[in-house]
């Protein structure tokens, strides 16, 4: 009997994976990202899946909320969220790391509520037979679009720590191109998003120019994480507005978006400066934005993903959705919740294709024409692969990466980098 089931044991492994020297606004990714992998194991043998962030502060508040958990059915959402929310307190004003909105202490109430969801809606959907998609309300589409995320980047990492992605080189208009030919020819994504922030925006607004040329007609957006001024947004603005669908944080602060929006035709998105409710009712009233990028990471779950989309659909923004490095447990959940969602109006972002490593059975998770396949199986619709997990797990105690630095990481290419931002 469903009601029966009680929660009697929660794993929480760091785990590490190889992921590329993709640039952007605070530096350059390490060699390592890093996850949590939870599993939250029932008395009736079951167990629920999920993947969040993996630095040493969210190690830490996982780990502290874990005893929150036993006892509790599977089904008992509300009282989890009542429990963390008691229990694991918001750290104001610490940001360990300042492009990932996730790794913000302050919200670490939220994040642990997200990866406790998940792993229960996952273990719901296999008491019930249904996927998680049906216990948010069912799909409104069988599929979820995907974006090509297109990085600058060098062809290998300082120190050589493995061999070189088969990536190459990215910085050129002509290399960017090429990496979005071949991102479109592996997985036929229907849309393109370049993060920038990293060179002169002049050389990002070629790669777009560039890009719009290659690929006539293709949905487009940059997104800088708000390192250029106001002044540099609205001079890129006149260029950029003949070939984006939206204008993804190009200048930092709610003021600074709602200036900007006087001075371009483009809608501007936002996964910076709108991550709580507050942001978001005055960032309507400033007109600072016209899309959502949530992350049911940090906003809470998969249920808060849908409240948010709901308040996005009363308040006439659109909707898409941002990510960070993660493997496919992620993606299966970002793809159930979007497939819930009736005003996703732009396809989501995903780093997936940069990430060569899988923690699932069955390894890396199949894109249709852009598209992930709404699971039909049970819960997920994904499960552990243990073998991978330890292979992985031992990579995270070999790395020695504990904390995403970015900014560090750039310091051994270039010693005098600052990290100032904006720097343009
Ligand atoms: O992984 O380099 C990255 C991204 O820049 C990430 O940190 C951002 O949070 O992808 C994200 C974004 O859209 O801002
Ligand atoms: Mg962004």
């Amino acid at each position: 009997m469903a009601s029966d089931t009680t929660i009697t044991h929660v794993r929480i492994t760091p785990i590490a994976f190889r992921d590329g020297p993709l640039l952007n606004a605070a530096g350059i990714h390490e060699p390592w990202a890093l996850r949590a992998i939870v599993e939250i194991e029932t008395s009736d043998g079951r167990v629920g899946i999920s993947e969040t962030y993996g630095d040493e502060p969210m190690l830490k508040v996982l780990e502290q909320a874990r005893p929150l958990l036993i006892g509790l059915s599977p089904f008992a959402l509300n009282t989890m969220e009542e429990r963390v929310r008691a229990t694991i307190k918001a750290v104001p004003g610490a940001v360990e790391f300042e492009l990932a909105p996730g790794s913000h202490a302050a919200k670490n109430a939220p994040k642990v509520i997200s990866t406790f969801e998940v792993g229960m809606l996952d273990l719901q959907g296999q008491i019930v037979g249904a996927p998680v998609v049906d216990l948010l309300g069912g799909a409104v589409r069988p599929a979820v679009p995907y974006s090509a995320y297109l990085f600058f980047k060098y062809a290998e990492h300082i120190g050589k720590p493995y061999a070189p992605d088969t990536w190459g080189e990215g910085i050129s208009p002509a290399q960017i191109v090429a990496q979005a030919r071949r991102m479109m020819d592996l997985y036929g994504f229907q849309s393109i998003k370049l993060k920038g922030g990293v060179f002169e925006p002049a050389h990002e607004v070629a790669c777009m120019q560039a890009l719009a040329k290659a690929f006539p007609g293709l949905p487009l957006r940059l997104d800088p994480n708000a390192n250029w001024s106001l002044a540099a947004s609205i001079a890129a603005a006149p260029a950029l507005d003949e070939i984006l669908e939206y204008y993804e944080d190009p200048t930092p602060g709610l003021e600074g978006m709602a200036e900007l929006a006087r001075h371009t035709k483009l809608p501007l998105a936002t996964n910076m400066v709108i991550t709580t409710m507050e942001d978001f009712r005055k960032g309507c009233e400033m007109g600072s934005v016209k899309v959502l990028l949530s992350d049911h990471h940090y906003w809470g779950g998969l249920r808060a993903t849908q409240t948010l989309a709901r308040m996005c659909r009363l308040w006439g923004l659109g909707m898409s959705m941002h990510s960070n490095s993660h493997l496919g447990i992620s993606l299966m959940a970002m793809t159930h919740v979007a497939a819930s969602v009736p005003n996703l109006t732009y396809a989501c972002d995903t780093h997936y294709p940069w990430q060569e490593e899988e923690v699932v059975k069955g390894g890396r998770i199949r894109f249709e024409q852009g598209s992930v396949v709404v699971p039909t199986t049970p819960g997920l619709g994904v499960e552990l692969d243990q073998d991978a997990l330890a292979r992985l797990h031992s990579q995270y105690l070999e790395c020695g990466v504990r904390n995403r630095d970015d900014l560090q990481q750039m310091r051994r290419y270039d010693p005098s980098f600052t990290g100032k931002t904006p720097r343009f």
